[in-house]
């Protein structure tokens, strides 16, 4: 690694930036000039190790992992980047010299938003550990012009806004333009024999794009290696603009233009149900050849015409079914283009990939029209057809007496409409299938992909996500880092197991005290953001119970409303009672057409403003909305919490990763046996966790059997009160209608059962609160959490996933 520079010669840097790339000096320089400026001077350190890394891997022919992913939420960089350069303490006193605040420089940085939630952040924390861990990596994915919109409320409602996160500049990216794709859409095929009579097909686009790549330094923390994240950006070819100029109507020649380049454009919004638009399977297939076509580029000028060792250079990840039509296109180049034989291509292909699914819920896997594919991708689906006509085949030889099988497994769904499942054709395409937490990866085999389980269950694996503990611990809560270091050195950082060690500490009283007011500190200072944002007083010595992830009726933000809603009668009905007082935080994004959604987030603010209000409360109760909660303000948020609502129903979040984050910052959970709470609680042990609920068995179990959940109503008295009082108009008084509908459905279908878990969660609640009121107590629970977390980071993860699927090891940098 090269030597650090002096303050002295970084100030330098700085100014020769200011002046190179915003043309202005300090006098004339805003904050965001003084921002990029800085960004700039961070950036240059970065240059000489990528191309060192780069030379590494041609000179060791290193295996490469490639991470397909349609989203990544990489969260502001300055920090990270400044961390993984060693230079934070030269940028801080170089910029003193000047009289300017780090801190304050990087709270001017607009975050990537190029990701809905848990899978995209997910993408980025992989990312982090492939660098640090020295795994040579290139994650490929889109350049949204626009990401995930940016939240606001209006009058208690979501409102969206586009999010233009490249308007005040992108000092973090290089565009690479001589690196430029040509890929096409649409058209059709022709198939013939070739002067040595071999069967071909050719496929007759009808237009062709450009991808630009733009490349994104991924440093590590305390590792040489710096690897690559390359988002395409959509370009309209010259020719086409040609062509149409020739033809005179150079309106229309702009307006095509336009149309091309929307490929890129946004991010789709939706983390529901799999819509099928054109233009979101053109943006899948879009960064999916561009990517191939560098791939393979790549390794032809290693090997070229030799595919032999393909597999053995090339892992391919792919994040969920965005990325699968990879499958075909990697068969269509090694068939169609490079004339493979197909058994040849097929082996290769299945060598490469590996599938990791991020859902149980079987409507959320996603499927395509057959007529959308063959009016976009006409041999792709011809490749499909042929894939699963071989692979029925074979079932029907597994499976003589058993036709119904090849039903339930083709790739090509029948009914409704037909459409391609895209989830079947990732697990018959790839050699590794992967769940994100035991229970999830368990009722993959059993229930969701049981079919498959059974055909090839050597394919089925597990890989517990995992959080990278440089962001979410060492950069956002600098308190606990100290403390933490002061005892134990710093090696947990590239070994979180070492956080065990605190666990000589839960006796230490001085420790113990020390450990309450760093979380007293980062409690004062969201308070302080709450009341400059919110203009909401809180009281950072109440309990600080937060709920932050998007917004999803499984996920049963409304059973959090219907436990605050209880509490609000319990002191209306009786306002001597003494009760721990509490804050009650949310930040969650709905996508923009989940009408239910969309209305449960109007009466958590509803609530809001009548509990805040409410003299009887006295304070005791605060309930706080946060609009567009993001990787940035998750990292204010994280360090603040007491309790970490992780309320699911079971069965349905398949691993969650925001409750690793909280319990790695000393938050206690409050959930079901869901998802990764399962790991979390048998790691952190029982007594530091509030477990309630239905398991996933018991759920199975009460839906087959029947489930009434006016039983419920009519069995609890508070659950009556607060389903009534919601019903009747008590928080919205003007429109007292308007969350009839909401509760409604709860009376008569309730699909994620939030009345059969209501009475245990109020019970686990009170448990909660009764716990905190005993502080000592409390504070041993929340250290025992930190310590014992040292399994979710990802840079565990990432080792699993190289050792046992990608079978690679760390490129050797001198
Ligand atoms: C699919 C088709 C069309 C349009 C959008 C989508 C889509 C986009 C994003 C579907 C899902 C998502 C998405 O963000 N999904 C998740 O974030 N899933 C989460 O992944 C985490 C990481 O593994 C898990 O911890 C979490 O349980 C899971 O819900």
């Amino acid at each position: 690694m090269n030597n650090p520079p002096s303050p002295e010669s970084f100030r330098q840097e700085f100014l020769d930036n200011l002046s190179a790339y915003q043309g202005k000096d300090l006098e004339r320089a805003n904050a965001n000039d003084l921002y990029l400026a800085l960004a700039h001077t961070v950036r240059e350190h970065l240059v000489s190790r990528w191309l060192t890394t780069l030379s590494a891997i041609d000179r060791q022919d290193a295996k490469m992992v490639y991470y397909f992913s349609a989203e990544y939420l990489p969260g502001r960089q300055l920090n990270n980047n400044l961390l993984n350069t060693g230079l934070t303490e030269i940028a801080r006193q170089a910029l003193a010299e000047f009289n300017l605040d780090l801190d304050s420089l990087a709270e001017q940085e607009t975050e990537p938003g190029l990701g809905n939630g848990g899978l995209g952040r997910l993408a980025s924390c992989y990312m982090d550990s492939l660098a640090a861990l020295g795994y040579p990596a290139v994650g490929y994915g889109i350049r949204y012009e626009y990401g995930i919109f940016q939240q606001s409320f209006q009058n208690g409602w979501q409102v969206e806004q586009a999010d233009d996160w490249l308007r005040r500049g992108a000092p973090w990216e290089f565009p690479q333009p001589e690196e430029q794709v040509e890929i096409a859409f649409g058209g059709r095929t022709r198939h013939y024999f070739d002067e040595n009579k071999l069967y071909c097909v050719e496929w007759m686009p009808e237009t062709r794009i450009i991808g630009v790549p733009y490349n994104i330094f991924v440093p590590g923390f305390n590792s040489p290696l710096v690897n690559t994240l390359r988002l395409w950006s959509a370009r309209a070819t010259q020719s086409f603009d040609l062509q149409v100029f020739n033809a005179g109507d150079y309106v229309r020649a702009v307006e095509q233009k336009t149309l091309s380049e929307n490929i890129s454009k946004v991010l789709y919004p939706d983390d529901t149900t799999p819509q099928g638009k054109l233009l979101r399977l053109q943006q899948q297939y879009f960064f999916v050849a561009c990517s191939l076509a560098d791939i393979l580029r790549f390794y032809l000028t290693r090997y070229p015409s030799d595919w032999s060792q393909f597999p053995e250079k090339a892992a391919i990840q792919l994040n969920d079914t965005h990325p699968t039509i990879a499958i075909a296109e990697l068969m269509r180049l090694l068939v169609d283009v490079h004339k493979l034989r197909w058994d040849h291509a097929w082996d290769i292909t299945r060598r490469t990939f590996a599938y990791t699914l991020h859902t149980l819920l079987p409507e959320a896997l996603e499927e395509w029209p057959v007529q959308i594919f063959e009016q976009l991708l006409p041999r792709h689906l011809e490749i499909i057809y042929e894939i699963n006509s071989r692979f029925l085949q074979d079932l029907r030889q597994r499976f003589p007496n058993d036709p119904n099988r090849a039903v339930r497994m083709s790739i090509v769904r029948e009914t409704p409409e037909k459409r391609v499942r895209m989830a079947y054709l990732a697990a018959i395409g790839s050699h590794s299938i992967n769940g994100v937490s035991g229970l999830q990866s368990d009722l993959l085999k059993s229930r969701t992909l049981a079919d498959f389980y059974e055909l090839f269950p050597e394919k089925f694996n597990n890989k517990t996500n995992g959080v990278t503990p440089r962001r979410f611990l060492y950069i956002a809560n600098p308190r606990l880092k100290d403390l933490i270091t002061s005892r134990i050195g710093s090696g947990w950082l590239s070994d979180l197991e070492q956080l065990r060690r605190l666990e000589e500490y839960v006796t230490d009283t001085e420790f113990c005290s020390a450990w309450h007011e760093v979380k007293l500190a980062n409690k004062r200072d969201l308070a302080a953001l709450i009341q400059s944002r919110l203009d909401i007083e809180v009281d950072p010595n109440s309990i600080f119970d937060v709920m932050v992830k998007r917004l999803h009726e499984y996920k049963r933000q409304l059973l959090k409303v219907l436990h605050i809603v209880t509490l609000y009668h319990r002191l209306r009905d009786n306002p001597e009672l003494k009760i721990t007082p509490r804050t009650f935080i949310f930040g969650a994004k709905a996508a923009p057409g989940y009408q239910t959604a969309k209305l449960i987030i109007k009466l958590i603010n509803s609530v809001g403003d009548v509990v805040n209000r409410d003299p009887l409360v006295n304070g005791k109760l605060k309930v706080v909305y946060f609009p567009n909660f993001n990787v940035s303000l998750a990292e204010r948020i994280y360090p603040a919490a007491d309790l970490s609502e992780q309320i699911s129903l079971a069965g349905m979040e398949a691993s969650g990763t925001g409750n690793m984050k909280f319990a790695l910052n000393g938050a206690v959970t409050l959930g079901t046996y869901d998802g990764a709470n399962i790991d979390i609680r048998r790691l952190v042990g029982a007594e530091n966790f509030f477990l309630f609920g239905l398991t996933a068995d018991e759920v199975f179990t009460l839906r087959q059997g029947g489930y009434y959940p006016m039983d419920y109503y009519q069995s609890y008295p508070e659950l009556r009160q607060t389903l009534d009082s919601i019903s009747s108009g008590l928080f919205s008084p003007q429109h007292p209608e308007i969350f009839r509908s909401l509760v409604d459905s709860l009376l008569h279908k309730d699909e994620y059962m939030l009345l059969a878990d209501y009475p245990s969660y109020i019970e686990a609640a009170e448990s909660a609160a009764q716990a905190y009121a005993d502080l000592r107590r409390w504070n041993c629970k929340s250290m025992l959490n930190t310590a014992r977390s040292g399994f979710f980071s990802s840079d565990r993860s990432v080792r699993e996933y190289a050792t046992e699927i990608w079978k690679t090891s760390p490129l050797k940098i001198p």
